[in-house]
């Protein structure tokens, strides 16, 4: 009798009969409507993404975990086992759930006017409207409070002018959430894609997350009315608690990612033969299998810790911090490790293992990189803040 690496941590047992299924469907949903597709998109460097929107409102994952405005209500944790099945697939496909669900939505959800909500969540929870979160610079990653992105009143209304740099969902998206300079510090602006001075050109040439669009935001005097603006984001903490939620879903998502090279890994090894017999049942290869069955267990408990505290309302930012850096980390090493046991067919697209580690590379950058997050947990500990 074999048990899969979650299963021999007893990781179902922690989940409620809801949240087992809500990650069953996910998962069905994931084998059934993208697996057989996603090696072409990424190795096509492009995906269906107004379909796939509308698959994944159908199917209830957008800004599940928020309430009302035809969101779905579902618990963090619900919401994080959405993201690890969507990630067992490709990470480009949880970032397109995760900025639409978790930075644009929640941004208009926890920061908008009843008007903005009422015009651009619902179509958001569907699908039917797609969004993308403006928050990079071209010279502000890590530090986004340089950002040169500028918000000036003309009369009664807003004129927005500057770059954003890396948005995913950019080229496709219908409304943008962009983080811009005001004479009252950082505010956030709601930019219908339309509007006149707006554009977003496709960033080509990515060799990681090529099953995700990602784009260049080009404001060059967006003039929007004095509605447009977030009323209750002010300053920097606007954007960064929208960063809480996303981080979030990342934290599970890495354990899918992860969950899947492990799998592939133990079935290859399990039907290789070496030197006569099946690769997995030489010692250095358990070795091997065991060490990352141990650190991908570690990971889902920790993803797990984090979605009960986070369903209490006790998650702290640099509690996230935790699971961004120890998720991330452990599953890029984890497919790079699964790719060593697949030898020469590890780096084909034949097998998910080499996109998966590629993809995992952006996954480690965005959302705060791992040294950003070494300075969040570094500040906690010592009560010093190192990051200037
Ligand atoms: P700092 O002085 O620490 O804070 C400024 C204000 O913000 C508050 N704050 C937070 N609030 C909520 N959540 C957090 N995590 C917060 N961290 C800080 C803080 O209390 C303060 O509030 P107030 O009221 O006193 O003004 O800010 P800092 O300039 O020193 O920066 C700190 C640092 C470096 C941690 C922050 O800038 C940071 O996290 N940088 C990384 C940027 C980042 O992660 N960008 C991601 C862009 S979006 C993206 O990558 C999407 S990828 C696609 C996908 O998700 O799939
Ligand atoms: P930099 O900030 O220039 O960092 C370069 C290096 O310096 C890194 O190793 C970093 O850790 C290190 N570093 C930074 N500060 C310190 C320090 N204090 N001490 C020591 N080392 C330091 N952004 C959005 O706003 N919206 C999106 O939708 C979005 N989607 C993305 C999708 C993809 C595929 C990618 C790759 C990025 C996306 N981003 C998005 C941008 C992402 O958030 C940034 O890339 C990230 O925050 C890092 O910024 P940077 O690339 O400018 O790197």
């Amino acid at each position: 009798m074999t048990a899969t690496p979650l299963e021999l941590f007893g990781v179902e047992t922690l989940l409620d009969d809801e949240t087992k299924d809500i990650a069953q469907t996910v998962r069905r949903f994931g084998q059934d409507h993208l697996r057989p597709q996603v090696a072409e998109w990424f190795e096509a460097g492009q995906i269906p993404a107004r379909e796939l929107a509308k698959q994944l409102g159908d199917l209830g994952v957008l800004g599940m975990h928020l309430s009302g405005y035809g969101c779905t209500g579902a618990t963090a944790t619900a919401y994080g086992m959405a993201c690890l099945e969507l990630e067992a697939v490709d990470s480009g496909l949880r970032s397109l759930v995760s900025v639409q669900g978790s930075l644009a939505m929640f941004a208009i959800w926890r920061f908008g006017s009843e008007e903005q909500k009422q015009e651009w969540l619902p179509r958001m929870a569907a699908g039917e409207a797609i969004g993308c979160f403006g928050l990079t610079e071209p010279d502000f990653g890590s530090d986004p409070a340089g950002m040169r992105t500028r918000a000036r009143r003309v009369g009664q209304d807003w004129v927005l002018d500057g770059t954003k740099m890396w948005i995913t969902n950019g080229s496709v998206a219908d409304v943008a959430v962009v983080w811009a300079q005001t004479d009252e510090g950082v505010r956030g602006f709601v930019v219908p894609t339309t509007t006149p001075g707006f554009s977003a050109p496709l960033i080509k040439g990515k060799l990681s997350l090529r099953a995700s669009v990602t784009s260049e935001l080009v404001l060059e005097g967006v003039r929007l009315p004095a509605e447009a603006m977030l009323p209750e984001a002010q300053g920097l903490s606007g954007p960064l608690a929208c960063l809480n939620e996303a981080r979030f879903g990342i934290v599970f998502g890495a354990v899918g990612a992860a969950r899947d090279c492990l799998q592939t890994a133990i079935d290859y090894a399990g039907s290789r033969a070496i030197f006569g017999r099946p690769l997995a049942g030489f010692q250095l290869t358990q070795a091997k299998l065991a060490d990352m069955t141990l650190e991908l267990g570690k990971a889902a408990l920790l993803a797990l810790q984090l979605g009960r505290l986070k369903d209490t309302h006790q998650l702290r930012p640099a509690q996230v911090s935790l699971g961004k850096l120890n998720n991330v980390r452990e599953a890029i090493s984890i497919a790079r490790e699964c790719r060593t046991i697949l030898g020469a067919a590890g780096i084909t697209g034949e097998y998910p293992i080499m996109r998966h580690a590629n993809n995992l590379e952006s996954v480690l950058t965005y959302e705060g990189t791992s040294e950003v997050h070494q300075l969040v947990i570094g500040r906690e500990v010592t009560g010093l803040a190192a990051f200037r």
